[in-house]
């Protein structure tokens, strides 16, 4: 029988068929892709699995090819990776102006490693209840400003409140399998709870001024909507790998300058300083936001400190 990986917890697997959950162990081992990896399964994988023999669990006997997936570097293992999550339609980072406060730079970290997936992201900004003051709504107006053009959705909700909650985000998740990220305290589990009642995730006040890393769970799980689709919650994570990529390919993850790839003089150019660089011309004409320009920077520059 065929099943998804719904959560791991190590050694067994809780694996959906159908309308039952099973518990399900592994048994040999897997080829794995060209990935490094120091988990073989992972949350959102499509498995193959056998009934044990006169018990209720299972032994998952093969994964089925990923369609994409989210990775993280072991901080452990050199080389390799942890597979977060897999079989996604969509990541969604929810993000908050204030308790905490995320930066323009980690939505662009965030957004990159998106791009290297191939994964479609949106932005949700949680909290609008407590936008406040002149500068707040300036970081609201950057946001929109910035990524809408890009081609990523943002949407405004208020997960503790939002009587619309289900107008609002639920037709951009419905039917679909949807990663949920973000700094911890912006309101992931408040608005699984919200979505999915059953979910009852503990929900943490967040006290002081950079209490950015108050986890409670670190697997990733797999929540299921009632109006259809799922939601993959990853506590604990503060952000992902981006794909090993040249120098010069880091701007195929910029949409924005993606488009006019292949015009600079150099076609292994980096857009730093390079003569006839059109990324730097583009800039100067006001078609690249300036933010983004200095985060394709910072990123570039701290890749290359990894090398
Ligand atoms: N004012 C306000 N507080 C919220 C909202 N959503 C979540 N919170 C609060 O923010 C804190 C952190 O929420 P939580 O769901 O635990 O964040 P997580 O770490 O991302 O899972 C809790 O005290 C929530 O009650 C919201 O829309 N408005
Ligand atoms: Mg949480
Ligand atoms: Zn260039």
């Amino acid at each position: 029988m065929k099943g998804r990986v719904i959560k791991s917890t190590g050694s067994w697997y809780l694996v959906k068929v159908e309308a039952n959950v099973i518990s399900a162990r592994l048994k040999g081992k897997f080829k794995q892709e060209d990935l490094k990896l120091t988990n073989p399964i992972a949350v959102g994988d499509w498995v193959e699995l056998e009934k044990e023999v006169g018990q209720e669990t299972a032994v998952i006997k093969d994964i089925l090819p990923r369609e994409n997936y989210v990775i993280r570097k072991s901080t452990r293992k050199q080389h390799f990776s942890h597979i977060i999550a897999s079989n996604l339609d969509q990541a969604i980072l929810v993000i908050t102006m204030k308790k905490p406060r995320t930066s323009l730079g980690f939505i662009d970290r965030f957004l990159v490693s998106t791009e290297s997936y191939g994964i479609p992201a949106m932005l949700v900004v949680n909290k609008m209840d407590q936008l406040e003051g002149e500068e707040e709504a300036e970081w609201l107006r950057d946001i929109h400003e910035i990524y809408e053009p890009l081609g990523y959705p943002v949407i405004e909700i208020s997960a503790l409140m939002d009587q619309d909650l289900k107008s609002t985000f639920l037709p951009h998740i419905r039917g679909k399998s949807s990663l949920i990220s973000g700094h911890s305290g912006v309101g992931k589990s408040t608005l699984l709870n919200a979505l999915i009642p059953e979910a009852k995730q503990e929900t943490k006040e967040v006290s002081g001024y950079s209490a950015k890393g108050v986890h409670t769970t670190t697997f990733a799980e797999m929540f299921f909507l009632p109006e259809g689709g799922d939601l993959i919650d990853t506590p604990g994570i503060k952000e992902f790998g981006i794909l090993d990529v040249e120098e010069f390919e880091l701007s195929h993850y910029f949409p924005e300058m993606r488009q006019y790839l292949g015009q600079c003089k150099y076609n292994n150019c980096t857009h730093v300083n390079e003569p006839g660089c059109v990324v730097l011309k583009k800039l100067d004409e006001g078609y690249i936001h300036p933010f983004r320009y200095q985060s394709y920077l910072n990123i570039l520059h701290e890749e290359d400190s990894h090398r």
